[in-house]
């Protein structure tokens, strides 16, 4: 099987094709990736040589055309990805989001390709922390910020184009993923490499937010699983019931690191932010079998921080642009 991996050289799409690499000799892999400052030649090492990489963007049509109809299945990982930057400047979030989607969406529907697209937990929108819901495939769509709101409306072009056209697609939408080669821009990675670079965590607001955590593996084999075993125009959430709240996971980090329970600071908070996020994953377990492998949060925090730890050298070049972003918008409340 030949696939196409959009994002390929991103935190998830990077470990999807480090895993499939792994575990499937049978496929063969091409990345297309913009390279944006989320992506990295870096996050493909040891197995470069094995891996087709084309550096374009989902938005180019005839790029997209092409290399679609080379493939036997398309797996959609490319996207703007970060909350805090779709606040500051929503257009990228508008263009790779969504018109790359529908590029992907109209070139899967002219040659017939298998499409599976990445999606998050966030187009569901917010929790109260005292509510005992969870998130299924039935909750209504209510997305808070640009880059959920973006998703959302991907989704709802790929269900359309199922709909419509029979394009032969599945969605799933994840929660929170941690491991490694993620961006120091996302929470876990910030924390761990503050702390390497001896600068206190920061936290956001009270910090009670809760995430629900997953290990990017498990999304990934899950991801397999509905490629292999999924419905044609079906939705699976994907969960490890990983609930924790921001200064629970900041408190973990700090005690595997060896530093104090409470040397860490709190900083402005993020307009909108969501509350709490939870996953409902029982069809995907039901369905189609997938558990998750890792066998704890606190064993993956611990892998990832080793992993941040060994590896200086491929999150040092991004570090100080980030927090230099982050200082313009952030500051520590006393
Ligand atoms: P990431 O920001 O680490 O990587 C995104 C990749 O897409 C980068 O390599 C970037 O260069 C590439 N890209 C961006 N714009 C592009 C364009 N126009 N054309 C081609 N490539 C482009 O993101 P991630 O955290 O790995 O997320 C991957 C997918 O998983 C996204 O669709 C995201 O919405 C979804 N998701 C993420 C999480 C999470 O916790 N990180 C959870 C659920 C779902
Ligand atoms: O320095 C920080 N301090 C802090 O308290 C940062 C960067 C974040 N936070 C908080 C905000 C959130 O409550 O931590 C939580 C996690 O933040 P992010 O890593 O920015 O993730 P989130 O906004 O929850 O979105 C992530 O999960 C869903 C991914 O970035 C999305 O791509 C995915 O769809």
């Amino acid at each position: 099987m030949r696939i196409l991996v959009t994002g390929g050289a991103g935190f998830i799409g990077s470990n999807f094709v480090h895993l499939t690499l792994a575990t499937r000799p049978d496929v063969t892999v091409t990345v297309l990736d913009a390279l944006t400052y989320a992506g990295s030649r870096a996050s493909l090492a040891g197995i470069d040589d094995r891996v087709g990489v084309v550096e374009g963007d989902i938005t180019d049509a005839d790029l997209v055309q092409r290399l679609v109809g080379e493939h036997d299945l398309v797996v959609h990982f490319a996207a703007e990805s970060h909350n805090d930057n779709s606040l500051s400047d929503p257009w990228p979030f508008v263009h790779t989001n969504v018109i790359g989607t529908y590029t992907l969406l109209e070139a899967v529907r002219r040659h017939g390709v298998r499409y599976h697209h990445v999606s998050t937990d966030e187009v569901y929108g917010d929790l109260d922390l005292d509510d005992p819901a969870r998130f299924t495939e039935a909750t209504p769509y209510n997305p808070s910020s640009p880059y959920s709101s973006t998703k959302g409306a991907s989704d709802l072009l790929v269900r359309a184009w199922v709909r419509s056209f029979g394009v032969r697609a599945t969605i799933s939408n994840c929660s929170n993923n941690y491991g490694p080669r993620q961006h120091v821009e996302k929470f876990i990675p910030r924390q761990i490499t503050n702390l390497i670079d001896d600068v206190r965590p920061k936290l956001y607001g009270d910090g009670l937010n809760v995430r629900d955590w997953i290990h990017v593996d498990d999304h990934n084999r899950a991801v397999w699983a509905i490629i292999d075993r999924g419905e044609i125009g079906e939705t699976y959430l994907i969960g490890a019931d990983g609930e924790v709240d921001n200064k629970t996971v900041v408190r973990d980090i700090l005690e595997l690191m060896g530093r104090a329970a409470d040397d860490f600071d709190h900083v402005t908070d993020r307009p909108g932010h969501d509350r709490r996020y939870a996953i409902d994953s029982t069809r995907l377990r039901t369905e189609l079998g997938w558990e998750p492998e890792y066998p704890s949060f606190r064993e993956g925090l611990e892998a990832t921080i080793e992993w941040y730890r060994d590896n200086e050298a491929w999150w040092r070049p991004m570090k100080d642009a980030t927090e230099a972003r982050y200082a313009a918008t952030q500051s520590v409340i006393q």
